[in-house]
């Protein structure tokens, strides 16, 4: 059962599709009160309780003993003791003596203190007193993951292609470049379905704009480009460059359509392209016309998009920037103690994404003026909606891949979300496959990390590992920053193995996809944590390096270096199948700890009793995978 308890007056966020009759919050059955403006909740914990939820977020499967925030934010470091990431997933679960979820539908900023500040109680602190909340109760974990899935609504489905492999790095930074990208994949015969364009395809990082030295045919190439069975997959930024006689930037002044300050002037900060303005997504008419603008790349053939920097990322506001060089200017020539020198220092470190410059932002909603800090959790979604709404009304149903990096629940429906900037480190292969079930329990079934990790440098071993995750994770994307060491899979000596592991993913596509659309049709989840499989296993219940996939499946991935294989706790009998190009080995386990070898060419995966998954031959595009012709492995075959 679902029930509804409503504080004050709302902001429609748009994460329900269902509507309930709400009581209001006094009713609500936690304990809870409301001080100095913020309304806060608890719950005790008893020591074999589990926590579950908040999708994207640092730290593990189970989120207990953390404080976590809800606050969109580019944090390119996704280290432990971090509070938030690009993300505001607001449901939690808790599972044990008792069994309820709470999702809290409310775009400003929450703090979820699950037993940081004391061991055995959960409180969380809502910023604000306008707000809904939602109890579910149910029988299972699973039961109030369903019913609170229903009540958000069915997620996005990307098109066939988009589970292909994809290839990315910031930047292909013209036709020539992308070009090699598809000779070095085509050379060493490993399938490939997309190439990602990151800032530099478009002109002085102008949305909507393509550099003309860097693609001087764009939609020639582009469609040559598909004829070759290779999707291009432009990113869209969203702060929108201040420059006279640049379309999209004097339109958008022209309607208002900006964000503003307290004054009325339209907030301005440095982003890529320089000084830019932000559109308001809370506002239909701005969405309408910013998703429009998509429909520049889509006459160019373009059919997939990512929607970066909409937490949105700030490197510095134009006032911030001035009050700082003031600073410097009055310091100059002056003798600087410590203390005024720390005090410079920070204040040029502190120029991105201050809070300060949040505050200052305006939004209208119903024609009144919100405070930025009221909604901020809203402002990605919006911009995902602009494109969304969009191609709903203009393309084919799946017809478009997108992705967003910030995001709420809700737009679950519109898009899927990649991770953010990791880091090519070994922790992260771990950090990715915690977040998968935690990302699907929220509605977000297309995702996935940056495979190989995208900031510094990653080496050949963790490439393969990180990889062989991603063969199973809907979007699998190689992805790597500026500066890096060139992480394609042509890139590395011996290129077969990188062939073996990325032919895999082409023989699962027809079982991945048809698990996904299931996944999405009702409102289930692709990856478990084990304990939802196995309520009753103590071991199963605290695993936090494997993940039930589907129905007849388990994921274990080899996480570390310099290893030839890894431990993994079988909940009962299983098939363990290793699978490395068109090799196909199975060994029947017994229920228990195994260690299992897996060389760096291989994928392993376990098969429930009784279950079998169907296997067709790999192919370099999806589009040439014959779907007739499968062998299934498993039980009875
Ligand atoms: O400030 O467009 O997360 O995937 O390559 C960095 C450049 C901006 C952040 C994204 C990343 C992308 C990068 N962007």
């Amino acid at each position: 059962m679902i029930y509804k308890y409503t504080s004050g007056q709302p902001i429609d966020t748009g994460a329900m599709v269902m509507e309930f009759e709400a009581e209001p919050v006094a009713a609500f059955p936690l304990p809870h009160t409301t001080e100095d403006g913020r309304f806060c909740f608890r719950f005790t914990m008893e020591p074999d309780d589990i926590v579950y939820g908040l999708g994207e977020a640092p730290r593990g499967i189970n989120k207990r003993g953390w404080v976590y925030e809800s606050y969109c934010s580019d944090d390119p470091f996704h280290t432990e003791t971090k509070q938030s990431l690009y993300a505001a997933h607001n449901f939690i679960m808790l599972s044990g003596s008792k069994m309820f979820g709470v999702f809290a539908d409310f775009p400003a900023r929450i703090r979820w203190d699950i037993g940081y500040t004391k061991t055995d109680e959960a409180v969380v602190t809502l910023d604000g007193t306008d707000f809904d909340l939602y109890m579910i109760t149910g029988d299972t974990p699973m039961d109030i993951v369903r019913q609170f899935r229903e009540a958000i609504g069915k997620s996005y489905v990307p098109p066939l292609w988009a589970f292909g492999y994809q290839q990315s790095r910031w930047s292909y930074h013209n036709a020539e470049a992308v070009d090699s990208v598809i000779d070095g994949y085509n050379n060493a015969q490993i399938p490939l379905d997309c190439v990602y364009l990151d800032i530099d395809y478009m002109e002085r990082y102008k949305d909507f704009t393509i550099s003309e030295a860097a693609f001087p045919d764009f939609k020639n190439y582009v469609q040559d480009k598909r004829r070759q069975g290779i999707h291009l997959i432009p990113i869209i930024d969203a702060g929108v460059k201040k420059e006279d006689g640049y379309r999209v930037y004097e339109e958008g002044k022209q309607k208002g359509y900006f964000c503003k300050t307290a004054d009325g002037s339209d907030f301005e900060a440095g982003v890529w392209p320089g000084i830019c303005s932000f559109p308001d997504f809370l506002r239909p008419e701005v969405r309408q016309w910013f998703g429009s603008q998509y429909q520049y790349l889509l006459d160019m053939g373009i059919d997939g998009f990512w929607n970066d920097m909409n937490e949105p990322a700030l490197f510095y506001s134009v006032k911030g920037i001035e009050e700082a060089l003031d600073k410097a200017a009055a310091l100059k020539g002056q003798n600087l103690d410590l203390g005024r020198f720390f005090n410079l220092k920070d204040t040029f470190m502190g120029l991105s994404n201050r809070q300060e410059d949040y505050a200052s932002i305006y939004h209208q909603i119903d024609g009144k003026l919100v405070n930025h800090q009221k909604v901020h959790n809203l402002y990605g979604a919006g911009m995902t909606k602009a494109a969304g709404d969009y191609f709903a009304e203009h393309c084919g149903e799946g017809e478009i891949l997108m992705f967003s990096r910030a995001s709420t629940i809700g737009a679950h429906r519109t898009a899927g979300i990649w991770f953010g900037d990791n880091h090519s480190w070994w922790s992260h292969i771990l950090l990715n496959l915690k977040m998968l079930p935690s990302a699907n329990m929220c509605g977000f079934l297309y995702c996935g990390a940056d495979l190989g990790g995208f900031n510094e440098n990653a080496t050949r071993d963790l490439v393969l590992r990180f990889l062989a995750l991603g063969v199973f994770t809907p979007l699998m994307r190689n992805h790597s920053a500026l500066g890096t060491r060139d992480q394609e899979c042509y890139r590395f000596e011996n290129t077969q193995d990188f062939k073996d592991i990325v032919e895999v993913r082409y023989r699962l596509i027809p079982y991945l996809y048809s698990t996904f659309k299931r996944a999405s049709e009702q409102n289930d989840l692709i990856f478990r944590p084990l304990s939802f499989d196995y309520p009753d296993d103590s071991v199963a219940r605290e695993c936090e390096t494997q993940l039930m996939l589907g129905d007849e499946c388990m994921i274990a991935p080899v996480y570390e270096q310099n290893v030839q294989g890894r431990t993994v706790y079988l909940p009962e009998d299983m098939t363990f199948v290793k699978l490395s190009g068109t090799r196909v080995q199975t060994q029947t386990l017994e229920k228990g700890v195994h260690y299992v070898k897996i060389a760096l060419n291989e994928v392993p995966l376990f098969l429930k009793k009784g279950k079998k998954i169907p296997l067709t031959n790999s192919a370099l595009r999806t589009r040439d995978l014959d779907w007739d012709n499968v062998t299934f492995i498993g039980d009875d075959v």
